[in-house]
């Protein structure tokens, strides 16, 4: 029998995630994969002029690679199939500058191959970067080589299976080989790659891929290389006149408040201070610590969070970097594995048209398709967890439910002190998720969370509280 309800669901508000933005915000932790011809010349931004003979990785173990990714709670990797330097990892059948002509694998080998295959058996998703600015083409600068770059993407979105991601960096331009001439290219960043038509190709060949780039179309970068998102990081933003390489860091960094279009924020950052390999950064490897910060200054604050974890000469990744991870990972489960709020008796001073489908109690079940919302003029309400015996607890968990939009401005959270409630935390925006981490921990039998602004009724889709070990 078909269940008549006597209200609706609240109206979304603003701009809303399509459904590759709401797959990709479920995933919260990705890798990135930095590894090419830099990796063995010790350099950052290879010039272009590397033999390929130089890229000859000893051990080369995808399994491994997606093996630590995948341990460490990364559910998808983002491979540099080509970086600035122009080396193409896989054997590209437009060019000669690849690992066709490296001594690895005998010249067969096929690293994004490989990678895809490692990633697809662990169970976890993968993307490619492909680099615009090619430092070894002869025709960078021109238009042909635009034809030259999206036959390569096309290669990679036809021959590797789905891609979750397609990432493209706004580093473009400057000098470079460029087949021998070595000289300085200039490009208008504006108007030389004709964005639209490369995002065109992406939307053709792989329709789930999310696109990355300074500005969207899907996925905007968070400003900076740190690991830092702003407090607050609207999911939203205006990105009249940003292109890739022409956006300010600082808006992408916050995103508008009730910005035109939804594009959440990545936060890519590095496990050490380089995105590739080297020797002599074996001891400034992030600490669990360290990335525990991170973490809850990426993936708290509403983005994903993409970690670089740098192959070494071997192939692999290193074993320092591989503990501090492991360290990383047991504690986040140890403190995510339970639930405090879980079996609360969950009361709310309102309830959407008093309809089971929008009641608080959707605040604990764990999901993030159900939510609690108020009817349309309850605008600040407050809920209570009446936790039943007192609990202890420093990390509290605010998801809203992100098919309607970034609705609340601003939150409270107070505890029950057994006579009166004391304010603990507040917070501006919720968005995917925020998480409140204190800097003490907490013991009470009530908390509240108290809807301060708003301009629609909110719609709650989680509020959990946690312990760190
Ligand atoms: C930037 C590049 O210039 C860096 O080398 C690195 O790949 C980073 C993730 O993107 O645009």
């Amino acid at each position: 029998m078909a269940s008549v309800h006597s209200v609706s669901a609240p109206k979304p508000h603003g701009a809303i995630p399509s459904e590759r933005q709401l797959r990709w915000q479920a995933m919260e932790v990705t890798g990135f994969i930095h590894f090419t011809v830099n990796t063995f010349t010790d350099k950052e931004w290879g010039y272009g002029d590397e033999s390929p003979e130089i890229f000859a990785p000893t051990a080369f173990d995808a399994g491994q690679i997606a093996g630590v990714a995948a341990e460490a709670g990364m559910k998808g990797l983002i491979l540099t199939a080509k970086h600035h330097d122009g080396f193409c990892l896989w054997p590209s059948a437009y060019t000669d500058h690849s690992v066709k002509h490296s001594p690895w694998r005998g010249g067969q080998g096929d690293v994004v191959r490989e990678l895809a295959t490692a990633c697809q058996e662990q169970g976890i998703g993968f993307g490619i970067y492909l680099s615009p600015w090619d430092r070894n083409h002869p025709r960078y600068g021109h238009p042909d080589y635009l034809t030259y770059y999206r036959n390569q993407l096309r290669e990679l979105l036809s021959n590797y299976g789905p891609l979750f991601e397609v990432w493209f960096d706004g580093a473009n331009g400057g000098e470079g080989y460029y087949g021998g001439v070595r000289e300085n290219r200039r490009i208008d960043k504006e108007r030389y790659y004709d964005w639209e038509t490369t995002w065109s190709i992406v939307r053709e060949l792989q329709p789930e891929a999310v696109i990355f780039s300074d500005a969207g179309p899907d996925i905007r970068w968070v400003g900076n290389e740190s690991g830092v998102a702003g407090d607050p990081c609207w999911g939203t933003i205006s990105p009249d006149g940003m292109a890739p390489g022409l956006a300010d860091p600082k808006v992408l960094n916050t995103g508008h408040r009730n910005g035109s279009h939804w594009r959440p924020a990545e936060v890519d950052v590095s496990i050490r201070p380089g995105w590739f390999y080297h020797a002599h950064e074996d001891d400034q490897v992030r600490s669990p610590e360290n990335l525990l910060q991170v973490y809850y200054e990426s993936v708290g604050r509403g983005c994903n969070l993409l970690l670089n974890l740098p192959p070494d000469r071997r192939g692999l990744i290193h074993e320092r970097d591989v503990a501090s991870l492991r360290e990383w990972r047991r504690i986040l489960d140890a403190t995510f594995a339970t639930d405090l709020a879980r079996g609360a008796r969950v009361t709310a001073s309102n309830t959407r048209g008093n309809d089971p489908r929008f009641a608080p109690t959707h605040v604990i079940d764990g999901r993030r398709d159900t939510y609690w919302a108020t009817d349309d003029d309850v605008r600040t309400p407050e809920l209570v967890l009446d936790l039943g015996r007192h609990a202890t607890f420093n990390v509290v968990c605010v998801r809203e439910y992100l098919p309607l939009g970034q609705r609340v401005d601003s939150i409270a959270l107070d505890r029950w002190d057994g006579e009166r409630w004391v304010e603990f935390a507040s917070a501006t925006g919720i968005g995917a998720q925020r998480l409140i981490r204190l800097p003490e921990r907490i013991t009470t039998d009530r908390v509240r969370l108290r809807v301060t602004g708003s301009p629609v009724c909110p719609a709650i889709s989680e509020l959990g509280l946690f312990a760190e070990p």
